[in-house]
């Protein structure tokens, strides 16, 4: 008879900034100032994009559309990934998406319902997964391969707290460790799954500890703070890269809007919840940390902004004068090439089309 822990796992938690900008010195990563202005350009970028998005949207001029506002310091991720890294992403990770190199109109093309916006440019990103948790599996997929053919990528996907309930979470994380993949899982815990808090959506104390279940290190992070984001991104991308297999790290940050445009959160968390987050908005963190690298000045901030704006009206207009979106392209930009029975649908739909519009 014997009796002894056969196991026994921890997860840390890891934060640069403190909630006002105030820098933990033995935790800063070694970035140059251009690197520092580049993350918090970014920000800025994504938050007056999405801004944008959002008046698009209330204007009829783009469809359904999930904001990110407060979810900003995920560009920490763009600048720890590689050229020839990949993204799988889910459908919140726009800032992310513009940090590696997209163009705001690759965005409004795709919530506009032009399949073509999912090509982001030709960067190496799949195009976003609306179901939820199903896209894990394919980073894994990737990951595989990239080990079988012994090339030094990492492939980084990203989800929410809510996908954590799925099945196909499980599968993703079990295979990858079992394989030793190169991916790294970012869970990014905005604290609802729609309507759904955190608290019903897992009684475990944190969703990093999911990761030790199936034999890889998890690991949470101040998800508002985008030095620690990177820090810890890195740190993960690089260990995956060579060799060190695959890691869940879970940032913990806040919806600060409706889930999407479809939503009303007033319903379902108070005010003062609000608030609380607010308080810990990743741009404001950063930009206190910068004024006392003595790197941001209001005149500095103002021009970004002008010509941030200025970027993004032009976007809009590329966007706008393109000819509407054909009914068959849904299925022209799945694969790289289409199976047969795909392009059977396709030629299904267009005659469907045709016969509408009285053109056979
Ligand atoms: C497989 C699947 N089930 C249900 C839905 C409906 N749905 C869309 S978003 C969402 C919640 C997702 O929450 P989370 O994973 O935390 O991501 P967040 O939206 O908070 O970024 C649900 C249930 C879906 N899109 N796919």
């Amino acid at each position: 008879m014997a009796k002894k822990t056969v196991f026994s796992g921890k997860v840390e938690f890891v934060q640069v900034l403190d909630k006002d900008g105030k820098a933990d010195k033995t935790l800063l990563p070694k970035l140059s100032k251009e690197e520092l202005k580049q993350l918090y350009r970014w920000m800025v970028f994504a938050r007056i994009a999405d801004e944008k998005c959002l008046k698009l949207q209330r204007a009829g001029r783009i469809g359904t559309f999930a904001q990110i506002l407060g979810q900003e310091a995920q560009v920490g991720v763009a600048l720890a990934l590689k050229k020839n890294d990949w993204l799988v992403p889910s459908f919140r990770e726009n800032a992310l998406i513009w940090a590696l190199g997209a163009k705001a109109e690759d965005i409004y093309q795709l919530f506009g319902g032009f399949e073509k916006g999912q090509q982001f440019s030709g960067l190496n990103i799949l195009p976003i997964s609306v179901p939820v948790g199903t896209h894990p599996l394919h980073a894994v997929g990737i990951a595989w391969a990239f080990k079988l053919r012994n090339e030094k990528k990492v492939v980084a996907t990203f989800f929410g707290d809510g996908a954590t309930s799925e099945g196909d979470f499980h599968e993703a994380l079990n295979f990858a460790s079992v394989f030793q993949v190169p991916c790294v899982f970012f869970c990014q815990n905005n604290q609802y799954a729609i309507s759904v808090p955190r608290k019903k959506q897992s009684h475990a104390q944190t969703l990093a500890q999911k990761g030790l279940a199936y034999g890889m290190d998890g690991i949470q992070v101040d998800g508002n703070d985008v030095l620690a984001v990177y820090r810890v991104a890195r740190t993960a991308i690089e260990k995956a890269r060579f060799g060190g297999g695959p890691t869940l790290v879970e940032l913990v940050t806040y919806r600060m809007a409706d889930h999407t445009t479809a939503d009303d959160a007033t319903k379902y968390r108070t005010k003062t919840e609000v608030e609380y987050w607010k308080k810990r908005d990743p741009i404001l963190r950063m930009q206190h940390y910068l004024k006392t690298k003595r790197l941001w000045t209001e005149k500095w901030e103002d021009t970004l902004g002008i010509q941030i704006r200025s970027q993004i009206e032009k976007s809009v207009q590329i966007y706008e004068a393109l000819s509407q979106p054909q009914v068959g392209e849904m299925f022209d930009f799945l694969f790289e090439k289409k199976t047969p029975e795909l392009e059977q649908q396709k030629n299904k739909l267009q005659n469907w089309k045709n016969q509408e519009e009285g053109k056979v």
